[in-house]
């Protein structure tokens, strides 16, 4: 069963510091972090969890920047697993800060 568009103004509603993508529907967010040691570690488990629910970031890492970008192309924008993988990313952010 194809995941359903909730659409990125619903997304958005639930999540903090994600921002809407112009011309797609689609969110977007830059992580900041120390130093790429911290960065890549952030990565490392967003990629196990992404791989898992067979649901990937677009993402671009310079140093210790991270920009990240949220689209369910099976469904053609954002859907609940962009909401879900959101959150995961802002608690694992949370959690390599300390
Ligand atoms: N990731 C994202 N972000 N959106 C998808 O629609 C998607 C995915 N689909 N990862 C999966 C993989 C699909 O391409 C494979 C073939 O299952």
């Amino acid at each position: 069963m194809p995941t359903r568009r909730i659409g990125a103004e619903a997304a958005l509603a639930r999540l903090d510091g994600w921002r809407a993508v112009a011309g797609r529907d689609a969110i977007a967010k830059d992580f900041r972090f120390k130093d790429f040691n911290a960065a890549f570690g952030f990565m490392s488990r967003v990629a196990l969890r992404a791989e898992r629910h067979d649901h990937h970031p677009e993402w671009f890492n310079v140093y210790n920047r991270v920009e990240v970008t949220l689209t369910t192309h099976d469904a053609g924008g954002v859907s609940e697993k962009d909401v879900a993988l959101a959150q995961f990313m802002d608690q694992t952010a949370e959690q390599i800060r300390d």
